[in-house]
Order: C-alpha cells, then structure tokens, then sequence
C-alpha cells in the first residue's frame, strides 16, 4: 500500500508487539499451566492473528493522550474476547473450520470439548483481566466499571452473539443488503466498534469526540466484514463446506457494489479522523488497511500488523501438526 509511511508502519509494529508481550505475559500467569486447556488457550491466542482490534484501542486511546499501560489491559481483554469468538466459531455446530490464522483450528487440533472449555476461559479471563484491582486503581472504579458495560455489552446478545444467531437464522434465506449490514455491525462491527469507543474513553475523550470515534469505529466495522466476505467468496471454491449456506455480501450485492461500499466506508472513517491531522495518520492507515485487503495481496500495511493470510492451506497445518 503506497500510503504507508514509515512511521505509522513503525507505529503497528510496535503496537503490535506490546499486545503479543502483553498477552503472553496474561497467559503464562492465569494459571493451571500444565494443562491440556492452557496448551489449547496459548495455542489459539499466541501463535497468530493481526490483532487488528487490540491494535485499534492503542490507536485511539493514544490519540487522546491515553497511557499505553492503562490501555493493554483492555486491548488484551478485547483480543481474548475475540479470539474466544473464532474458537466457537470454528466449531462444527456453528463454521465446521478446520483451519484457524493458518494451521488446524482448536477443536481440530485439541477436541471439541476442549476447545469449548478454551472458548469459555478466554472470555472469561477477559473479565478477570478488565477487573484487576491495578487497573482500577489507576483508572478509578466508575470508570472501569463503564467500560467492563462497554466490552459486555459488544460481546452480547445485542452485538456480537446476537449478531451471530440472527446470521444462522437467515442462513439459507434472501436477505437484502441492509438487513445484512445490520447483522455484520452487530456479529463484526460490534466489538470493533468497542475496541476503538474504549481507547478514547480511557483516553477521556467525551462528546463530539467520542461520537467521532464511534461513526469512525462503525463504518470500519462494517468495512472488515465486507472485505472478509469478498475474501471468503474467493476461498469457498476451495473449500470443503463450501459457503455453508451463511449470507455473505456478495450474494446480496456485485462484486463491485460491495467495493464501492467498502471505498465509501472508508472515506467515513477518513472523514471522522480529519479534525485529528497527522496525529490520526495511524487509524487512517488503519482503515486503508481493511479497504484494501483481498485475497492474494499481502501489501506492506498487512506486514505490518501482521495479516495471517487464508493462504495458508490445510496441508501447510497438516504438516505442523504435532504427533
Ligand atoms: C461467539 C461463536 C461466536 C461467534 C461470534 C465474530 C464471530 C461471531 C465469529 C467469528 C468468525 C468470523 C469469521 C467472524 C467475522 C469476523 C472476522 C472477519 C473475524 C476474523 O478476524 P480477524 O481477521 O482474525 O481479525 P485474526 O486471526 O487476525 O485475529
């Protein structure tokens, strides 16, 4: 991506590295270490992903002068969070994936009830996290009471689970492209939307500011699913279970209606981060990210924070696979 300075890719790397200390270090001290559940969670959480939401907090909350360690705990929780949320996702009641960020998914590679039970303590563990004592006493009470509501509520039945049941109740059936935006800023949008709302409330940002950064953290919300659908409509050739029967973008819209769709999302986000300058060049860059993936592009922004790639095949998985 030709946009890319220097800097802001810095900046992501940099980011990106503190998260993956950071969970690491949650991790090795949660305890029960020796267990069959500790491999699995360390195995799904520490080996991969962009972490493109956690990423986000730090993004938005140093924008508004935010502390980096009042930051991770809550960027840590969200990725826990999420990465809970692809585990289940993957199991065979709800995707049936078999591959996860390139190598077997956790029930493939663990059992399902243990990838059931690692789904489980990750989201779980979030909690705990965003409720360590340290962090109260260096954000106050009300406030992180606020925002553990915040996190719950994007993880809920109003955001993200909900988000995801509505999607199996319309699997199969037509749907228009606005009942489907709908359900991609709850099943997607939701917890991205939080990511970014948490960093600026950490970082004390309130009204104008905080309705900014909420319209920009929906808009690339809803951005990142359409792009992961038009990267999923080119993986489900070849793949085993086919579509699935899940509503997916482009079978409510051409293919170059959801670009268009994605390009106009991403001039919103540009648009909210203007009033910021060069000091939003990082959450610009953010969005141009998600606008531009595809399938086969590995451009210099996904080096930067990371992107695992789909390109990764079941038999590249199959050829780590432990004995
Ligand atoms: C709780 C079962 C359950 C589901 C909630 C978010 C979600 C609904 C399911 C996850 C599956 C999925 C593919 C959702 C769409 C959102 C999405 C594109 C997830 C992948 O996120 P990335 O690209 O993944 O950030 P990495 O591996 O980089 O962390």
């Amino acid at each position: 991506m030709s946009c890319v300075n220097f800097k802001v890719k810095q900046y992501l790397l940099d980011c990106r590295s503190l998260i993956d200390n950071a969970l690491d270090h949650y991790l090795k001290n949660s305890g029960h270490n020796t267990s069959l559940l500790h491999e699995a969670i360390c195995y799904s959480v520490l080996d991969g992903g962009k972490r493109f939401r956690p990423i986000l907090t730090l993004a938005v909350g140093e924008l508004f002068g935010a502390k980096r360690r009042a930051l991770l705990p809550f960027a840590c929780a969200i990725e826990l969070i999420h990465c809970y949320s692809l585990i289940h996702d993957d199991l065979p009641a709800l995707d049936n994936d078999d591959l996860r960020r390139g190598k077997l998914s956790c029930h493939k590679r663990f059992g399902e009830a243990i990838a059931l039970l690692a789904g489980d303590a990750l989201l779980t563990e979030a909690f705990f996290i965003m409720s360590d004592p340290k962090a109260a006493r260096l954000l106050g009470v009300p406030l992180i009471s606020k925002l553990i509501r915040e996190v719950s509520d994007a993880a809920s039945i109003r955001g993200m689970i909900g988000g995801q049941s509505t999607e199996l109740e319309l699997a199969k059936r037509k749907v228009t492209p606005a009942v489907l935006e709908n359900l991609d800023r709850l099943k997607t949008g939701a917890l991205i939307t939080t990511a970014a709302r948490v960093g600026a409330i950490i970082g004390g940002a309130a009204g104008k500011d905080l309705a900014r950064v909420t319209r920009y953290g929906r808009a690339l919300g809803l951005a990142f699913q359409i792009t992961d659908d038009i990267q999923d409509s080119h993986e489900v050739s070849s793949d085993k279970n086919g579509s699935k029967g899940m509503v997916n973008y482009l079978s409510v819209a051409e293919p170059a209606e959801a670009r268009e769709r994605v390009q106009n999302l991403l001039s919103e986000c540009l648009r909210e981060m203007r009033p910021y300058g060069s000091a939003a060049g990082p959450l610009c860059d953010l969005a141009r990210y998600v606008a531009q993936r595809t399938w086969d592009a590995a451009d210099e922004t996904v080096a930067a924070v990371g992107g695992s790639g789909r390109e990764q095949r079941l038999n590249a998985a199959l050829d780590r696979r432990q004995p």
